[in-house]
């Protein structure tokens, strides 16, 4: 019997505190031998990976996939289009959300999210609650239940009439994530000044995608990214702060931090890639491609995120990929092009260039360490939503999932290269300067050049209760 499935000679192996190099043996889908040489151990398939630097699959940790959005609009991506994609650029594990419709119990969501699941997935996915309706029964039975089997990390939004919570609903809801040791993901954007910005936008006639941005601008997230940690200070739990956009929340953020409070914080491609100028500069329709929330800022926030990815304000680095198509009937012109800019369906895809930009422009740009890279693509997150030791590092006893890099060569972006199915890229016609060579999934090739990986072999992950999700204790006890 050969002593591994898979041998990975020659290897420059980076995790997110080292980096060394190694040969990885490979055995039942798990890294079973990292060591220096294994030249007289054979395996059944060997992979040279000289002068390529290895890092650990990535962990997008927010896409939404196969989403319902209840405004007409559909998800260009199910389990298996959007898995490939991630696939394809070098993520091996996605954390996509089951989203509670109010009314619905919360369990109903989860089994239909499932369901969508079941047998399309080429990679392993845990996944997030959303929830809308926190009833009692929601609250004191079902989601401690759900927890209880692996559903461990949940999204509260503070916008959008269909999903947010007002203020009373977010401390109960928070105040179970504290008892049941859950991660509570907050999309902090003030739903009231939003409101009040759009109707008045409305009124003037400026109903182009460009005013998106105009009615989300920074201060209505430094609003709401205030109040969702002082919510959290007053009950006592960590949370984190997904798709920051600039430099008012991170000083929001960055405050928390220095008080000793558990506040985690999430940054996006979008972020660091595309400006409001994005949306558009006139009033055509060609800007809703850009239009997510929230909204890109400009190059100097832009600069303030590379800072944050940097200095180690941010610990999670994710695509948000919302998938919508730009032309046909169900994405972004779901209510044709003459709509304004608050009924087009709000997100981009990235799930496919997430890795490749951060690494191009962030490690061999000289912004960040590939220490850092790893950290934010991967480990964190892992860490962050109960994944780790199993998912986000290079040790022996961690599934095998790999990214084998290919670097120097120029890679034009364009939206034929990938694998979503949306049709466009936000990112289309950058240059960056690596993408990855091969995707290994617990052993498996699943990108080489060609999608591979069979239609349904991605696993479920059941997370544990995060670590950084313990309560850290306070001085005086609230009455919880
Ligand atoms: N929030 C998200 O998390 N994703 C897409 C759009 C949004 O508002
Ligand atoms: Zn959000
Ligand atoms: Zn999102």
């Amino acid at each position: 019997m050969q002593p591994f499935d898979l041998i990975i000679r020659n290897a420059n192996v980076v995790t997110a505190s080292d980096s060394f190099p190694c040969d990885i043996g490979v055995r039942d889908g798990r890294i079973a031998t990292l060591a220096l040489a294994l030249e007289l151990k054979s395996a059944r398939h060997e992979i040279d990976a000289a002068g390529r630097t290895v890092t650990p699959g990535g962990i997008d940790s927010h896409v939404h996939l196969d989403q319902a959005t209840g405004d007409g609009s559909i998800m260009a991506d199910d389990f298996e289009s959007g898995t490939r994609s991630a696939a394809c650029g070098g993520s091996t594990t996605v954390i996509p959300f089951a989203c509670q419709l109010k009314g619905q119990s919360l369990r109903a969501a989860v089994d239909d999210y499932q369901r969508r699941a079941y047998e399309k997935a080429l990679i392993d996915f845990a996944i997030h609650l959303i929830i809308t309706d926190p009833t009692e029964d929601v609250l004191y039975r079902e989601l401690p239940e759900l927890i209880a089997e692996g559903y461990t990390s949940f999204k509260i939004y503070m916008t959008y009439d269909a999903l947010k919570l007002d203020d009373r609903q977010i401390l109960e809801t928070l105040s179970v994530a504290r008892a049941e040791g859950a991660m509570v993901m907050l999309h902090a954007e003030s739903s009231d000044c939003i409101a009040w910005l759009t109707e008045r936008l409305l009124a003037a006639g400026h109903k182009a995608p460009r005013y998106h941005a105009s009615s989300r601008p920074m201060l209505v997230e430094r609003e709401a990214t205030h109040r969702a940690i002082a919510m959290a200070e007053l009950v006592d739990v960590p949370i984190l702060i997904v798709h920051v956009s600039g430099r008012e929340a991170m000083e929001q953020i960055r405050w928390a931090q220095s008080q000793g409070l558990k506040v985690y914080a999430e940054t996006c491609p979008q972020y660091l890639f595309l400006t409001a100028d994005s949306l558009g500069s006139d009033n055509s329709f060609d800007g809703a491609k850009c239009i997510c929330s929230p909204p890109p800022r400009d190059a100097a926030n832009q600069q303030v995120i590379w800072n944050g990815l940097e200095n180690g304000l941010f610990e999670v680095f994710s695509s948000d990929h919302a998938p919508f198509r730009f032309d046909g009937p169900d994405g972004k012109k779901a209510h044709g092009e003459d709509v304004s800019f608050d009924k087009i369906a709000n997100g981009i895809p990235g799930v496919e260039t997430r890795m490749a930009l951060l690494w191009s422009e962030g490690v061999r740009g000289g912004r960040i360490t590939p220490q850092q890279f790893v950290a934010l693509t991967s480990t964190n997150a892992a860490k962050i939503y109960g994944l780790y030791p199993r998912k986000g590092s290079i040790a022996i006893g961690a599934d095998a999932d790999l990214v084998i890099w290919d670097e120097g060569r120029a890679v034009h972006i364009s939206n034929e290269m990938l694998h979503h199915n949306v049709d466009y890229t936000p990112y289309a016609g950058m240059q960056l300067s690596a993408w990855p060579a091969i995707t290994l999934s617990r052993g498996e090739v699943v990108w080489d050049g060609e999608p591979r990986g069979a239609v349904g072999r991605g696993q479920f992950l059941p997370c544990d209760s995060p670590a950084p999700a313990q309560v850290r204790r306070r001085k005086t006890e609230l009455p919880l």
